[in-house]
């Protein structure tokens, strides 16, 4: 029995519909993923729909849907989601601060986040050494000898570029024998139009007002985002590692209730999943992986008349030093 087999096994007991969730605003590679499980399992003769959160932000985003005719749902445009259906989180898991709860049965996961234990799951596949979610769904196919649709593997191809940044970040050996194989059989036209619709114009000027707040100290560089996306922080993140003499990165960015956070190392002794729970200790709530982490501020959990600015940096560089101290 393969992990698909035994997902099969179990989605075929669902008392109602089946629906995929993947995180809220959901990336490039939550959309490959999702949108991956959904043909294998629909190939298994289960039909599923595929449920988000909030907002698609990034113009490459919704770009994807549109080549690869993916259909998203918001949660809200379901009228039948009802609580005796079923759902399989993809690139997500329970608890974490970019998931909504909803009022379906998450009786399944495939993650390759941190893992935050078993809250109710019947079956579970996490797995934080792995770059992409994508992956683990190129891996599902590759398993039971399940013919890859081109769409589909062109997708999960750009799920897997993304996420790992190129295939430098948090990259493992599976990640880049599943791409392997991938790129053999996807259509890399597709890959090049979405190449060319990474960012709208009104991006640009974010970044632009971001890049122009970026301070450095040592090996750390911050940045503050006014009015940008969540995707738009992490993007912007991802440029400033790549300054010289900048090894870690800390943004952030206002929101409605509160502050966003961005966190990147490359340097392995400093985890910026660690980092970001350090600066948010006893105020908020952070995780992700060692490469990049995300977290969030409540606004209630910081005194008005504090400088943010001072605070985050303050934190970061102790985390920092305290590191560097103990090697
Ligand atoms: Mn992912």
């Amino acid at each position: 029995m393969t992990k698909l087999d035994n997902l099969v096994a179990l989605l075929k007991k669902a008392p109602d519909e089946v629906f995929i969730q993947p995180h809220n605003v959901p990336d490039p590679d939550a959309i490959a993923a999702s949108f991956g499980l959904q043909k294998l399992l629909e190939i298994k003769g289960i039909e599923t729909q595929i449920v988000y959160e909030n907002e698609i932000e990034k113009a490459n985003s919704s770009k994807m849907l549109e080549l690869f005719g993916i259909q998203l749902s918001l949660s809200s445009e379901v009228d039948t989601l009802g609580k005796e259906d079923w759902a399989v989180l993809v690139d997500v898991q329970k608890g974490n601060s970019n998931v909504t709860d909803l009022i379906t049965d998450e009786v399944a996961v495939i993650d390759h986040h941190e893992y935050m234990g078993n809250i109710g799951y019947k079956l579970e596949d996490v797995r934080p050494e792995i770059g992409a979610c994508s992956t683990i769904i190129t891996q599902y196919y590759m398993e039971n000898n399940i013919e890859i649709p081109r769409m589909v593997a062109t997708a999960l191809l750009y799920g897997i570029f993304m996420d790992t940044d190129n295939l430098t970040r948090g990259v493992s050996e599976l990640d880049i024998n599943m791409f392997y194989h991938l790129y053999s059989i996807s259509d890399i036209n597709l890959i090049t139009e979405l190449k060319g619709n990474q960012i709208s114009s009104k991006d640009l000027q974010d970044y632009a007002k971001a890049f122009k707040t970026v301070e450095v100290y040592g090996e750390v560089g911050f940045l503050y985002l006014d009015n940008g996306n969540d995707s738009l922080l992490g993007a912007s993140s991802d440029i400033v590692i790549t300054i010289t003499g900048v090894n870690v990165v800390v943004a952030y960015s206002p929101r409605a209730e509160g502050y966003k956070f961005s966190t990147r190392s490359i340097n392995r002794e400093i985890k910026a999943n660690d980092l970001v729970r350090f600066i948010l200790e006893g105020r908020g709530f952070g995780g992700g992986h060692n490469s990049m982490a995300g977290g969030f501020l409540p606004k209630d959990n910081f005194e008005l008349n504090k400088s943010l600015h001072t605070f985050v940096r303050h934190r970061a560089i102790t985390y920092v030093e305290n590191v560097q101290l103990d090697f």
